[in-house]
């Protein structure tokens, strides 16, 4: 079983992971995870906190020589803004001069601060701060490390911001990828791209945020990740839990998603085919590559609708903790739109969640060992 456990406050000292359940001699590249970590810093509506850091990974444990041991692989991500929050994030004597009394709609603020009995939001904020992502998107490097030797790989796209919807539905999986790539707002529809960023440019203006829509897309997946025997065993249940773990992501769509509730049986269902050289296949993908919980052997795809951010420069109405009059909610430094590195994050959510299918399905304390268990399953497959 591959698990994780993050920690670390949005302005405290540093990130943290550790990472455990990776099969040894697995080849991890530091470059590839800061470069995934720069990708989830980018996009355009990102706010100020994105020019001070530069995001990158300090490998503590698990790894020699650049390959995995087999122990537990501890990551740390410095916060370069720490410097400036020092005093006031002290985990022992900090300096306290103005608390936070006033919630944010939306956000963790009000609800955490009675659940944990806090007088101070700070104590819910820093935590509650989506920039805990960062950590996943350090596991998502290296759990994709490990799916790259089994030919899987993930590519992602915006196709909604606001009320931009890209027009991406004939594109081929390699049109997306390329496409996506070279959007600043990882939109492979140009024409959508240009609205999307007018439409961010024009939220900031008036203190406002924006939500969307992305997909994932994994690729090179074996028939048979997941399991329909147990609840928690299905792959859907497991991708849709991490994703919707997202801070602000409110749904998750597979395949044709919501709009297969419109459609007659006949419609939704891909036809199965049969060719000596491919084996079996679909000619459609309204499944989005799973049926009964498993993988089918066609391209995964799933996507995530993102509210917009509770921060908003103009406020809304909210009521002091203290006083418990009517004042304007906290106004905290933020972004405007978040949904281009949403998207990064997804992509390392469901890489986590596709790479413990794979160690489940093919399990091994070693890379060599998952992957003659691997090609034996391939054979005989091949052989149905
Ligand atoms: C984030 C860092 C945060 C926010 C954002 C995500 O930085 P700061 O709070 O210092 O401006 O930009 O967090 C939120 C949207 C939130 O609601 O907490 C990051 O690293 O992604």
């Amino acid at each position: 079983m591959l698990r994780y456990l993050t920690a670390g406050e949005s302005h405290g000292r540093s990130l943290m992971a550790i990472l455990e359940g990776m099969p040894s001699g697995l080849r991890v590249d530091k470059a590839t995870i800061d470069r995934e970590l720069k990708r989830r810093q980018a996009g355009y509506g990102r706010g100020k906190r994105m020019e001070i850091e530069r995001d990158r990974v300090q490998i503590l444990s698990g790894l020699r020589g650049g390959r995995t041991l087999g122990s537990p692989i501890s990551l740390l991500i410095p916060n370069k803004d720490w410097e400036n929050w020092k005093l006031i994030m002290d985990t022992i004597r900090p300096s306290i001069k103005g608390k936070l009394t006033r919630p944010r709609p939306g956000h963790a603020d009000l609800v955490g601060v009675l659940k944990y009995d806090q007088d101070d939001i700070r104590n819910v904020l820093e935590r509650a701060s989506a920039r805990e992502t960062a950590t996943r998107v350090a596991i998502g490097a290296i759990v994709r490390a490990l799916l790259s030797e089994f030919g899987i790989s993930i590519i992602s796209q915006v196709i909604q911001i606001g009320g931009v919807k890209a027009k991406v539905e004939n594109l081929k999986i390699g049109e997306i990828k390329r496409k996506a790539a070279n959007s600043k707002v990882s939109c492979s529809d140009r024409e959508a791209e240009r609205l999307m960023i007018e439409e961010i440019n024009r939220a900031r203006k008036k203190g406002d945020t924006l939500g969307g829509v992305f997909e994932v897309i994994a690729t090179g997946l074996p028939i048979g990740l997941g399991s329909y025997v147990h609840p928690d065993r299905r792959l859907d249940g497991r991708l849709a839990q991490g994703l919707m773990s997202i801070p602000a992501a409110k749904g998750v769509e597979i395949g044709l998603g919501f709009r297969a509730s419109e459609l007659s049986g006949s419609e939704v269902q891909d036809e199965i085919f049969y060719e000596k050289r491919k084996g079996f296949f679909r000619k459609t993908n309204n499944a989005g590559g799973l049926e009964g919980g498993m993988t089918n052997g066609e391209p995964l795809r799933i996507k995530v609708a993102m509210k917009p951010l509770s921060t908003l420069q103009r406020p809304l109405s909210s009521v002091d903790l203290i006083t418990k009059k009517k004042v304007k909610a906290t106004v905290e430094r933020s972004d405007v739109c978040v949904v281009p590195a949403a998207a990064v994050i997804g992509e390392s959510v469901v890489a986590f969640e596709l790479a413990n299918a794979l160690i489940e399905k093919f399990e091994g304390d070693s890379l060599s060992e998952m992957k003659r268990n691997y090609e034996g399953y391939m054979k005989y497959l091949k052989a149905r």
